[in-house]
């Protein structure tokens, strides 16, 4: 922690910059997409306009891991944030650019997410039209728990269902199926990425025991979790961030509503989730799939950020027309 913080229940630099995100107001735009690393960010940010010459795009690296990197796509500005992984992450994200942005929101999840579906295999990108979220039951694994209120309860839980918008679900897919990429046949074997839309999608707490991988290194209890989750609620994919996305969203516009503030502040969401992995045949992508699936949904994505989905109340001053100081290093 570099800079002295203000308020201990919502901890803000003396320019306004979250404890975690680090951004202050005019860093963030209200069009984002968020991703789990790095280097998936930096490949999203040289589709913005003025890439080649970087001249026009904003980084923040915040001390606690979180790279912001804004500019404008098509004159408009738009930001990718690279959040990490998992439940958390996402609330810290959703929550600090809440504050740091003015007026509606919109951001999609762009992720690599594992397959339950063998009609969805590696080479397929995703729309979810609802999510879960999975979580283990750490009280079943108490060991003040006994066998009988074991046998009366499960080891993993699931929630219910939250509808992505569907506005933003068919622009979404839209934008995927208007520029599918050609057939390689070097790679997916030969056959053309797919894209399909209204999958149901589960947002786990751990990569591994709620994912129903099994790790005899741990006691886990998770056998034929993955059938049970297909059968009892039709997921189709899981990852580890859309659910909570979904929720905190809906969290916040409940709030902006009861303000009186409901259109003015609303929080739009959707995601697209990428095939990696294939838990059927346990077969995992290649880098080279990778970059094609990623420039392919990146650019989807951007291009519904823009046009798809309509921001009646957006910013008007930012780092994208050099009204918002540049760095907070
Ligand atoms: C696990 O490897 C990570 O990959 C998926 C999961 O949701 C989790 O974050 O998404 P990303 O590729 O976006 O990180």
């Amino acid at each position: 922690m570099k800079d002295t913080l203000s308020n201990a229940n919502f901890p803000l630099t003396s320019t306004g910059a979250t404890y975690h995100l680090g951004c202050s107001p005019g860093q963030l735009a209200n069009r984002i997409i968020i991703v789990g690393d790095f280097s998936r960010a930096r490949r999203i940010a040289a589709l913005f306009d003025d890439a080649a010459s970087k001249q026009g795009i904003f980084e923040n690296h915040s001390s606690r891991q979180f790279l912001t990197l804004t500019g404008t796509f098509h004159s408009t500005p738009v930001s990718v944030v690279a959040i990490g992984m998992g439940f958390p992450l996402v609330d810290f994200f959703l929550r600090e650019a809440r504050k740091v942005v003015q007026g509606e929101m919109c951001v999609i999840r762009l992720g690599s997410c594992g397959s339950l579906d063998k009609t969805i295999g590696l080479g397929s990108v995703v729309v979810p039209r609802r999510s879960h979220g999975v979580v283990r039951n750490y009280d079943w694994f108490h060991e003040g728990t006994s066998d009988e209120e074991r046998r009366g309860s499960k080891p993993y839980q699931v929630t219910r269902g939250i509808d992505v918008e569907p506005g933003v679900h068919d622009a979404l897919l839209a934008e995927l199926e208007g520029n599918k990429p050609a057939a390689d046949e070097e790679l997916f074997n030969g056959h053309p990425p797919s894209c399909v839309g209204g999958v149901v999608n589960g947002s786990a707490d751990s990569f591994y025991s709620s994912q129903g991988r099994s790790d005899p290194a741990f006691w886990d209890e998770n056998e034929g979790w993955v059938e049970e989750m297909v059968k009892g609620w039709g997921m189709q994919t899981l990852e580890m961030e859309t659910f909570v996305l979904q929720s905190l969203a809906h969290s916040a516009n409940k709030a902006a509503e009861a303000q009186g503030k409901g259109e003015e502040q609303r929080v739009r969401t959707g995601a697209v989730q990428m095939i990696f992995a294939n838990r059927h045949t346990s077969d995992f992508i290649k880098p080279q799939e990778v970059d094609v699936l990623e420039r392919w949904a990146g650019e989807a994505v951007l291009r519904t950020l823009i046009g798809g989905v309509e921001l009646h109340h957006t910013m008007d001053d930012g780092v994208w027309n050099n009204q918002a100081h540049k760095a907070e290093k």
